[in-house]
């Protein structure tokens, strides 16, 4: 059984999150991820904030265990979101492509444990000095918006950095990657893309399709020019997109604006011609479907069985 400093924290039996993903993650694949030991995570990305209350109460009555938020910090119901996770008394809130600082006391007093993904070791101490119970480092082999930095030299640098504990995301599907991470200094994981996989995960079949065809040089970052780079799989879109990239008529928000609606052709509608099919580098190692049950228990079980054996590089 492994022990950690977050699963203490947030009264969870196994360190390993669900990525809030926008327009994906609802209150059926957080309560099971819940369910299972982890921490479910429902995005507040979807629609208006009552359809967030409404995914907030269906988590509740599918599960008594803790689950949390995930509030993207560029959409522009940002505020709306983050004043009903405080009315719905949501245990955790994690935050993503920005700086949650105006929220952080309005959360803290209603005893909220605030967990930001940071993508550098300078917003890490930030937001340790404004609060945050825990911080999520997120490398750039993670899907959507991404950072410039791997995991792998990410995790280690955000760790000796700040004295709160640290959560690896970005590059994790399997037990392999979540001990590689702990042995880093994480105390627990965060995975996305390998959840898309789960029976509870509602996304478009064709979605799913491309996933499991994805090959390790599947995925394609585009945005840099916005300063909003975004990792999803290869398409026509993502071909256009950055074609569009190098053309100045087309300004910054209209870009952004695109590929929001992408995101959602893809889970929804798994258009091809127009979809935006987030995902990490990963997804050359998806293969089957499984219950978000096997996917928490399977990845702690291999990563427990390593840690047993790892005295085999001892002499
Ligand atoms: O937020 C994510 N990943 C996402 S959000 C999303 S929804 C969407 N986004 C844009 C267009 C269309 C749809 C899809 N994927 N991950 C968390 C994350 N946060 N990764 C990196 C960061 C980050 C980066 C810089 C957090 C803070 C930061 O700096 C903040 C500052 O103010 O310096």
């Amino acid at each position: 059984m492994l022990r950690s400093e977050i699963s203490t924290l947030l009264g969870i039996r196994y360190p390993v999150f669900q990525g809030g993903m926008a327009w994906i993650a609802n209150a059926k694949l957080a309560a099971a991820v819940s369910e299972a030991g982890g921490l479910g995570i429902i995005s507040a990305m979807n629609t208006d904030s009552e359809w967030l209350r409404a995914e907030i109460r269906k988590t509740r009555a599918l599960t008594d265990k803790p689950f949390g938020v995930n509030i993207m910090l560029m959409s522009p119901v940002a505020g709306e979101m983050a004043r009903v996770v405080i009315e719905e008394g949501v245990p955790v809130v994690t935050t993503g492509a920005g700086n949650p600082a105006k929220y952080m006391e309005g959360w803290r007093s209603a005893g909220i444990n605030v967990i930001p993904v940071v993508a550098s070791v300078a917003f890490a101490r930030l937001m340790e000095r404004i609060g945050a119970s825990a911080v999520i480092a997120e490398g750039g082999e993670s899907g959507g918006h991404v950072g410039d930095l791997s995991t792998l030299v990410l995790v280690p640098q955000v760790c000796d950095a700040v004295d709160i504990p640290v959560v690896a995301a970005g590059g994790i599907a399997d037990g392999r990657a979540m001990a590689a991470c702990l042995m880093l200094g994480a105390s627990g994981v965060q995975l996305g893309t390998r959840f898309l996989m789960a029976w509870e995960c509602d996304i478009h079949e064709n979605y799913r399709n491309k996933l499991v065809k994805a090959s390790d040089t599947a995925t394609i970052v585009t945005g840099r020019r916005s300063g909003h780079p975004i990792r999803a799989l290869k398409s026509p879109m993502t071909r256009k997109y950055a074609e569009w990239e190098f053309d100045s008529s087309i300004d910054d928000a209209m870009l952004t604006a695109i590929r929001a609606g992408g995101l959602r052709k893809a889970v929804e509608e798994g258009s091809e011609a127009e979809g935006y099919f987030m995902a990490g580098q990963v997804a050359g190692m998806l293969k089957n479907r499984q219950s978000a049950a096997e996917i928490v228990h399977s990845i702690a079980r291999e990563a427990e069985i390593l840690f047993k054996g790892s005295s085999q590089w001892l002499e």
